[in-house]
């Protein structure tokens, strides 16, 4: 295929005016700039990075990959790329993933509505003739009809609040800056800061080669194996004739995942039942042992707490040292209501002579970090000297790439500002206030698996976009009704899910962040079939919830 849709004689109008701005080259950025391309608009996305791929782009850490399989992660509207692309693994590392993300580029010839290097920093709205001025880090500015954000939920690294961290004379990185060169900590003393999902697929990795791994683990997590394994091509041709199966399968799960909840209830089975029904779960690939559970796995403590037990066994099995074992076992939450890391040998690294875990919470027996130092890393017990030091300290989550954009709606009015006490928005699509923003992957949003549920909002947006185009329409806005509406609707809808009621970066809690120690509900948790039933039925009625001109 040339070219998508119906191209611009870009001579009439001036060089940097778009009829829309995308902001990141991720997966969604990407499929945003394929779907308003079609539509024959005038559009280009600024990419902060040298490359495309957003997540896929900058975490490069070893050991990073999919925790979904790979065939329900990619986009789904171009048969063309379900027939010509080839996974080769049922969860893909991250190399693939950018090479998959780049193919599409190409595919479609999209490098050059792509500009890299180009960091947003300001995006202001003009009430006067009710467009956009954006702007980039190197003070380029451009004009836009519609400013659409696909930043991507994980997209700003955040580094430890701790002392010396510039001090250390070794050499550092954030899993999320990992060097495209590459790190070379084979048969070095290596610290890993951090034991989130990342931590535990860095940890693994880094384990296999390093002189000495010193683990820093301020709260353990509960992991369940993620049992990969490569694809052959007789297997992805299979797979390949399944597609249709697959995303319907994921269309129906709550947070698009291929794994939809047992419907039975955890105490509806006898005890056996139960365990056998773990074991199997255990011993599957991918989330199916939290997406896939008894259908109160997540909204039951009662429910919960059964489940928790069975993982405190497995970790007690698989850890040698009865001590490190009861170190790895969180006891602030039950299983499930994290993110649950997916690993591939991570508890078996604890019994490696190479591997020490350290620690760090505040708990009695903890020795919590209290400085970076010239040489490694001080805790309250000792200084552990390392060459390199690997901060997998997580991202200022969901509203921190909109935080470090100066956005500014009507009259001035500022989105860090309004979103102080948490996000406000309108089916995590719209602001009021911020006439034609449109966000991809926006808080109170459905966020599983992201692109599965990201695609139905860039379709749904893109039909939004036609509607306004062939109408003759200037603006959307969220209206200050719908906005309430809907932010009350994602916090009664999120009530009973445990995930809300621990602290994570799922609930807005970031202790390196001052203020970011309150629970916020960030995403949609009423189910993804749920989101898009309320979206169609607006659709449906012409958007007659948003204000439009
Ligand atoms: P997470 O899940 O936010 O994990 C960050 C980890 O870093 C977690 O273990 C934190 O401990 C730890 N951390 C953060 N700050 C500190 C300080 N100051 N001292 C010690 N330890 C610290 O981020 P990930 O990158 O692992 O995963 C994010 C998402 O990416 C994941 O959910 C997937 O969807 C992909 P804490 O638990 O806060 O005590």
């Amino acid at each position: 295929m040339g070219s998508i849709g119906e191209q611009h004689d870009r001579s009439k109008v001036p060089p940097n005016t778009y009829d829309a701005l995308i902001i990141g080259a991720g997966i969604n950025g990407v499929a945003m700039l394929y779907h308003t391309l079609k539509l024959g608009m005038k559009v280009k996305i600024l990419e902060a990075g040298d490359g495309v791929g957003g997540v896929w782009f900058w975490n490069r850490y070893p050991g990073a990959r999919f925790d979904s399989e790979s065939y329900s992660y990619g986009y789904s509207w171009s048969q063309e790329v379900l027939d010509e692309w080839d996974w080769t693994e049922h969860f893909s590392p991250q190399p693939q993933t950018e090479k998959y993300i780049n193919f599409v580029v190409d595919k479609f010839n999209m490098r050059d509505q792509i500009q890299l290097h180009s960091r947003v920093t300001k995006a202001t709205y003009r009430d006067a003739d009710k467009r956009w001025t954006v702007e980039i880090d190197n003070g380029e500015t451009f004009d836009t009809k519609f400013f659409i954000t696909a930043v991507g939920p994980l997209n700003k690294p955040c580094m430890p609040k701790m002392d010396g961290i510039e001090r250390f004379k070794g050499q550092w990185t954030h899993t999320a800056r990992w060097p495209k060169e590459g790190l070379d900590y084979a048969g070095k003393r290596v610290a890993v800061i951090g034991t989130g999902a990342t931590g535990v697929q860095t940890i693994t990795e880094v384990a296999k080669t390093a002189g000495q791994l010193y683990v820093f683990q301020r709260r353990p997590n509960w992991c369940a194996p993620l049992h990969n394994s490569p694809i052959s091509k007789e297997e992805m041709a299979k797979i390949r004739q399944r597609y249709p199966e697959i995303f319907k399968r994921c269309s129906q799960s709550i947070a698009g995942f291929m794994h939809t909840p047992d419907s039975r209830g955890t105490l509806e089975v006898t005890d056996e039942e139960r365990e056998a029904f773990y074991e199997h779960l255990y011993a599957s690939p991918g989330f199916g042992i939290w997406q896939g559970n008894f259908r109160d796995m997540l909204y039951d403590q009662d429910a919960n707490n059964l489940l928790t037990e069975f993982m405190t066994k497995k970790i007690r099995g698989r850890v040698h040292d009865p001590k490190v074992a009861e170190k790895l076992i969180p006891t602030d939450h039950g299983c499930g209501a994290l993110r649950m890391p997916m690993e591939s040998g991570y508890y078996e690294v604890y019994n490696q002579p190479n591997v020490e875990l350290i620690d760090n919470t505040p708990n009695p027996g903890g020795t919590p970090i209290t400085t970076v130092t010239e040489t490694g890393v001080q805790t309250t017990a000792k200084e552990y000297e390392v060459d390199i030091i690997i901060y997998a300290t997580g991202f200022d989550a969901v509203t921190g790439a909109f935080n470090d954009i100066d956005i500014r709606g009507k009259a001035g009015r500022s989105l860090r500002e309004y979103w102080k006490e948490g996000p406000h928005t309108y089916l995590g699509v719209s602001v009021e206030g911020f006439p034609n923003m449109l966000m991809v992957a926006g808080p109170h949003t459905s966020l599983g698996n992201i692109p599965r549920s990201c695609e139905f909002t860039i379709l749904w947006l893109a039909r939004l976009l036609d509607h306004m185009n062939k109408k003759g329409l200037g603006c959307i806005e969220a209206t200050r009704q719908g906005v309430k509406n809907w932010t009350n609707h994602v916090k009664a809808t999120g009530r009973d899910h445990l995930v809300n009621h621990a602290d994570s970066w799922l609930t807005g809690i970031n202790r390196n962040i001052e203020g970011r120690d309150r629970r916020v509900i960030m995403r949609y948790t009423g189910g993804a079939p749920e989101y898009r039933e309320k979206c169609e039925e607006i659709e449906g009625r012409r958007y007659d919830t948003f204000a439009m001109e």
